[in-house]
C-alpha cells in the first residue's frame, strides 16, 4: 500500500493588532483552496494563526486579554476553516490560544481530520520569554505572562492523512529549537512533526549581537537535525512580515526524514508551499544508524531527565592525574 501523500505549509503573511479574526480566517481559507488546487491533502498554518502575535503587548490585567484567546472550536468566527477542510477533504493543522473553561491558557495547536474532528491536540511547553514587563527590552515577549506551560507532553497518533496514515506529532515554535522535543516524539515513532512558528527577525534582547542572518538559519537547523535524528518529514509554517511594526521572519519549510529541505517560502506573505512525502521512507533511519532499541544508551542520559540547568564540569589542570 502506498504511504504517499502531499504536504502543504500555509504560510500567513502579517495580521495587524486592529485586524479581527474574520480576516485572518478569510486568508486562511483562501490558502486552504490554493493548497487542494496545489494537490495538498494536509495543510499546516502557523502558532497563533489567528491573531497577531499579541505576547508582544503587555496587559496588565489578563482578564482583558481574554479576546485573544479561543474559548471554543470550532466558533462562530472559525467555522469557515472546519467547512473548507470538509468540503476539500483535506485535513489541517492550526495553532491558537486556548482558553480552557476552567480558565486556563495556553499557546495551542490542533491537528484537524476533514471530517472537522480534533485527531490531535498539543499544548506548548517550552514557553519563551518573560512573565513581567521588561523595561531594559526593546520588545516585550510575554509568552510567560499568557501562557501556562502545556500539560499534555508530547503525544503521538496514528491518524488518516490523505489516502494514508502517518504517525503524528506537533511541536510549536521554540520547541523545535530543543533535542528533548523531537526525541520524545521519535520515541514513539513519529513520521510527520507538523508545527507553526512567530520568530522575529532580529533578536532584540541586549546582551549580545546575533547576527541576522544567523536567526533563519538556527530555525533551519533546529528543524533538520529534528527529522533527520528521529527519521521524519516536518513542515514548518511561519507567520511573517511586518506585524505592527515587528519583522517576523518567513522560510517555510517542508524537510524529510534526511533532514533536506523539499520546499521553502520565497515571500514574507501569505504563500503556499507543497511537497510530496513517502512515509515508508521514515523506515530506512528508524531501522539503521537511528535503531533506538538497538544503540540508545539511557543508562547515560540521566541528566537529560533529572538536571534541568546546566553545571560547571570539574576542574582539571596540568600536572594532576585523572
Ligand atoms: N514564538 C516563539 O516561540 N518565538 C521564539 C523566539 C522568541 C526566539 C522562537 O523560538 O522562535
Amino acid at each position: 500500500m502506498s504511504r504517499k501523500t502531499v504536504l502543504a505549509a500555509a504560510q500567513l503573511g502579517p495580521i495587524q493588532r486592529a485586524e479581527g479574526r474574520g480576516v485572518a480566517v478569510g486568508r486562511m481559507v483562501r490558502l486552504m483552496e490554493k493548497a487542494h488546487s496545489m494537490g495538498a491533502e494536509v495543510v499546516v498554518f502557523p502558532e497563533l494563526a489567528l491573531t497577531t502575535f499579541f505576547p508582544r503587548w503587555y496587559e496588565e490585567d489578563l482578564n482583558r486579554a481574554d479576546h485573544w484567546y479561543e474559548h471554543a472550536l470550532p466558533s462562530n468566527e472559525t467555522a469557515p476553516l472546519f467547512e473548507a477542510a470538509r468540503k476539500l477533504g483535506i485535513g489541517f493543522h492550526l495553532g491558537y490560544a486556548e482558553k480552557t473553561p476552567d480558565g486556563r491558557r495556553f499557546n495551542t495547536a490542533v491537528y484537524v481530520h476533514p471530517s472537522g474532528e480534533v485527531a490531535l491536540k498539543y499544548r506548548k511547553v517550552h514557553l519563551p520569554g518573560h512573565k513581567e514587563y521588561d523595561p531594559v527590552r526593546k520588545v516585550q515577549h510575554l509568552e510567560k505572562r499568557y501562557f501556562e506551560p502545556g500539560d499534555l507532553g508530547f503525544p503521538v497518533v496514528r491518524a488518516p492523512v490523505g489516502g494514508t496514515e502517518a504517525n503524528l506529532g506537533l511541536l510549536i515554535c521554540n520547541d523545535r529549537r530543543w533535542p528533548e522535543a523531537w526525541r520524545v516524539l521519535g520515541l514513539q515513532q513519529v513520521e510527520l512533526v507538523m508545527l507553526g512558528y512567530n520568530t522575529p527577525s532580529l533578536n532584540m534582547e541586549n546582551r549580545g549581537f546575533e547576527a541576522h542572518h544567523l536567526r533563519v538559519e538556527h530555525s533551519q537547523l533546529s528543524i533538520r537535525a529534528g527529522c533527520y535524528q528521529n527519521a521524519c518529514y516536518a513542515v514548518a509554517t511561519a507567520k511573517a512580515g511586518t506585524e505592527d511594526g515587528h519583522e517576523l521572519f518567513g522560510h517555510s519549510v517542508i524537510v524529510n526524514p534526511q533532514g533536506e529541505i523539499l520546499a521553502q517560502a520565497t515571500t514574507w506573505d501569505d504563500e503556499v508551499i507543497v511537497a510530496e512525502a513517502d512515509f515508508t521512507r521514515c523506515e530506512l533511519g528508524r531501522s539503521t544508524i537511528f535503531d533506538f532499541a538497538r544503540h540508545r544508551r539511557p543508562e547515560h542520559y540521566a541528566r537529560i531527565v533529572e538536571q534541568v540547568g546546566s553545571e560547571a564540569p570539574p576542574v582539571w589542570r596540568p600536572g594532576q592525574s585523572s
